[in-house]
């Protein structure tokens, strides 16, 4: 009578698992314990320890439960209660002043990935269309990687990732997913078990993930495109290179062969700090192994060359030809395969394309008045946010902290906790967590499209996404658009009939929708996605297909071959150390760090750094240090740690900012420069200096 009943969901977070859930309902209508699924066949029954807990942070006594208004001054936390409609009202007075004082672009509704879900995330879009709010350009995550890749092959989409498990050979490149996609790690090491397959991790610190490895590469950040030509001269050297496969699907083999002529083992020894054994012997295996599978990260794009970095590791499969072998050829994200008809529900009909398109990352220099990033236009005078913590998660933070103290700018934050950017709000509204809303998801990891119902009440007075869409479209006059007056499952419901997927109805059933796409299209047998289908080794950067913006940084100066491209924030005798500034296992970006469970396992913020580095500067194991470069100054604790290179230094996780003594959160040091050609934040990519506190 009393047993919990086990329903289906989706993981919501921005992780490219989006792991497949089993979720108890308790009799009393409350959520139980949350697995993975096992009949999935890429969560495979296994989830996070973050997610596995995750009633910590449903039912967690911080979560934000009514409407509040500011009463003190910004950021000093005096809010009051009101009702909906007065924070609603308030809302669209104040979006309707900034319209008629500097135009309808001085409004900028800003959002990302908080939620994963394609209603309550991207709805955001139909209000910003049907108002001619500013556009976002969406720069913090994965353009750097996605360009990168799509580069060579022409599409954002690869052999399937399940194949992993027959594969011989893993290249588990720029990614930790013991912390952050941990079903890489169920297929690769089911290779291992069941087939002798080897794994190799290329990192710039020894994580979880390196030190299971077979190989473990540790190189210095933002040089792994030496690595990948150094592979390539030894794959062409030593007899490696599939010379069939080269002239039949590639652009420009032998240019390739005699540029890599020169980038030896040793000159990339020299660049990425690895040894010439090291190199060799990892070309070698991957030059025998034909059934070697690249699975190619984000954490590697996230320098100034890191772009090239992503096409130059997607190279080397199309060296040996190893796309054509099932558990062959390199993957990094299935974006490409759904081809979702989003109309509705971003009311795509409505894009008025004459409205800016502000750089996400941008936004400190936004809102702190620079001209270039308002691209001449009006300031930004009022903003609503949702799914995103900009005041600790994005780069140059004191400006961004700088550009939420401004008196003449309006913010509302629609929120489930009171986080950094939230405190600074004039509005701060309550929203629902996953569980009680609908939505769909798409897993960027894998090729699942699965539905995840509302299973239970939020708490008080908790709003999904879509109803503050809707209703401040309402009371700011909004162009008329059938999506506002939809629910999240009829949206759902439209989304998969138009895109030829059957009903919600149908897909409930089926719980989730495998939308692999055949053998030939994933390995690219017919050619790949050019009109001559030939993979690139001279990508024409400026005009990437698929790429939404004009080419931006120093794009012209890129190399036109795979190779290094020295354009880092190099150490100097000033800011001796390099900074990488990679992900903690139990928070996901700033989530999770309000959860106990989370924060007891990561203990402090916390630099890592090697012994000897440390002690050349007086600094003791556990001491408090001081990082700092022209952009600020952040103060955390020493960890001594093996196996770095020297001068670097690795800060994981982003912590509240009040977890840092001085109250500067680690996008304190990170620049929002634009990596080349479309931009994006180069968050590993960081020179500093290090002294005892
Ligand atoms: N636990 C946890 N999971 C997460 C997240 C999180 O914060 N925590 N974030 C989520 C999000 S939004 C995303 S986009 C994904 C990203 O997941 P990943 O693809 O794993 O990318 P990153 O987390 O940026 O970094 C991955 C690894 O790249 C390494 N790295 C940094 N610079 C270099 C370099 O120059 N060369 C090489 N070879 N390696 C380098 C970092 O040290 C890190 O170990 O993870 C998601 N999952
Ligand atoms: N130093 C450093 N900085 C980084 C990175 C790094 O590696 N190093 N990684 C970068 C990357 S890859 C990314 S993607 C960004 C991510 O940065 P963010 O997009 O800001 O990611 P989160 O911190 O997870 O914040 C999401 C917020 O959305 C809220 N949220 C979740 N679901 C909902 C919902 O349904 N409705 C509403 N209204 N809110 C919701 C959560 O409570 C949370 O506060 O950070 C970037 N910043
Ligand atoms: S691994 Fe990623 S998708 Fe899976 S449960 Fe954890 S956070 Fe969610
Ligand atoms: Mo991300």
């Amino acid at each position: 009578m009393n047993a919990p009943v086990i329903r289906s969901s989706a993981c919501p977070h921005d992780c490219p698992s989006t792991c497949a859930l089993d979720v108890e309902v308790l009799p009393d209508g409350r959520i139980g314990r949350i697995r993975g699924a096992k009949d999935n066949r890429y969560t495979a029954g296994v989830i996070c320890a973050k997610v596995a807990r995750y009633t910590e942070r449903l039912y967690h006594p911080d979560r934000l439960t009514h409407p509040l208004v500011r009463v003190g001054a910004k950021g000093d936390g005096r809010f009051e209660r009101v009702s909906w409609d007065k924070a609603l009202d308030i809302v669209a007075e104040k979006f309707l002043e900034a319209e008629e004082r500097f135009g309808a672009q001085a409004v900028w509704p800003y959002h990302f990935a908080g939620t994963m879900g394609l209603v309550q995330r991207d709805g955001l879009h139909r209000l910003r269309h049907a108002k001619s709010y500013s556009h976002q350009y969406d720069t913090i995550c994965t353009n750097m990687a996605w360009n990168g890749y799509i580069a060579g092959t022409g599409r954002l989409a690869g052999p399937d990732p399940r194949e992993m498990a027959v594969s011989d050979f893993v290249v588990i490149w720029g990614t930790n997913p013991v912390s952050t996609q941990v079903n890489v790690m169920t297929h690769a090491i089911s290779a291992r078990k069941t087939r002798g397959a080897k794994i190799a991790v290329i990192d710039v610190y020894p994580t979880e993930t390196l030190k299971q490895a077979d190989i473990g590469l540790v190189l210095k950040p933002g040089t792994d495109a030496a690595l990948a030509c150094a592979v390539m001269h030894v794959l062409f050297r030593d007899g490696f290179a599939d010379r069939d496969y080269l002239e039949k699907y590639t652009d420009a083999p032998r240019e390739l062969e005699a540029h890599v002529k020169t980038r030896t083992p040793e000159w990339a020894a020299s660049i990425t700090g690895l040894t010439i054994g090291e190199i060799e012997t990892f070309a070698r295996m991957v030059g025998e192994t034909k059934r070697t599978f690249f699975r190619l990260g984000y954490g590697f794009t996230r320098s100034r060359n890191g772009t090239v970095s992503m096409h130059a590791a997607s190279c080397i499969a199309s060296v040996t030809g190893a796309w054509k072998y099932e558990g062959g050829g390199a993957f990094h994200n299935n974006g490409r395969i759904y081809e979702l008809n989003k109309t509705m529900v971003e009311g795509i009909d409505i894009v008025d394309e004459t409205t800016r398109r502000l750089d996400q990352c941008l936004i400190g220099r936004i809102l702190t008045g620079d001209g270039e990033a308002l691209q001449d236009g009006p300031p930004v005078a009022a903003m609503l946010i949702q799914n995103t913590n900009p005041v600790s998660v994005a780069p140059e933070q004191a400006l961004v902290k700088e550009g939420f103290s401004r008196d003449d700018l309006f913010v509302c934050v629609h929120e489930q906790f009171m986080t950094e950017t939230a405190q600074m709000a004039d509005v701060v509204l309550p929203a629902t967590q996953f569980l009680e809303h609908d939505d769909i998801y798409k897993g960027g990891g894998h090729q699942y499209l699965i539905f995840g119902p509302k299973l239970t009440d939020g708490p008080g007075e908790a709003r999904e996404n879509l109803y503050v869409q809707n209703e401040i479209a309402q009371r700011t006059g909004a162009k008329e658009h059938p999506g506002f007056r939809m629910t999240a499952r009829e949206h759902v419901d439209w989304m998969l009939q138009k895109s030829g997927y059957g009903t919600l109805e149908e897909l409930e059933e089926k719980r989730w929708l495998d939308c692999q796409p055949d053998f030939e299209s994933a390995h690219y047998i017919n050619g790949f996605a050019y009109p001559d289908g030939k993979f690139r080794f001279k990508p024409d950067w400026p005009r990437i297909p698929a790429a939404n913006n004009g080419p931006m940084g120093p794009w012209a100066e890129m190399p036109t071959l795979p190779d290094y491209w020295p354009v880092v924030e190099e150490a100097d005798e000033t800011h001796p150390f390099r900074l990488a500034t990679s992900p903690a296992r139990s928070f996901l970006n700033s989530t999770f760090n309000e959860t106990p469970g989370s924060r007891k396992k990561e203990g402090r913020p916390e630099v890592m750094i090697l012994p000897e580095d440390a002690s050349a500067l007086g600094i003791a194991d556990g001491d408090v240090v001081v990082l700092g470069n022209k952009r600020g100054r952040v103060t955390l604790h020493a960890r001594y740690t093996e196996g770095l290179k020297q001068g670097v230094v690795i800060a994981e996780g982003i912590w509240p900012n009040d977890a840092y003594p001085d109250g500067n959160g680690i996008n304190t040091l990170t620049g929002a420069d634009p990596v080349a050609p479309y931009g994006g934040a180069a968050f590993h990519d960081t020179a500093i200096w290090i002294r005892k506190a």
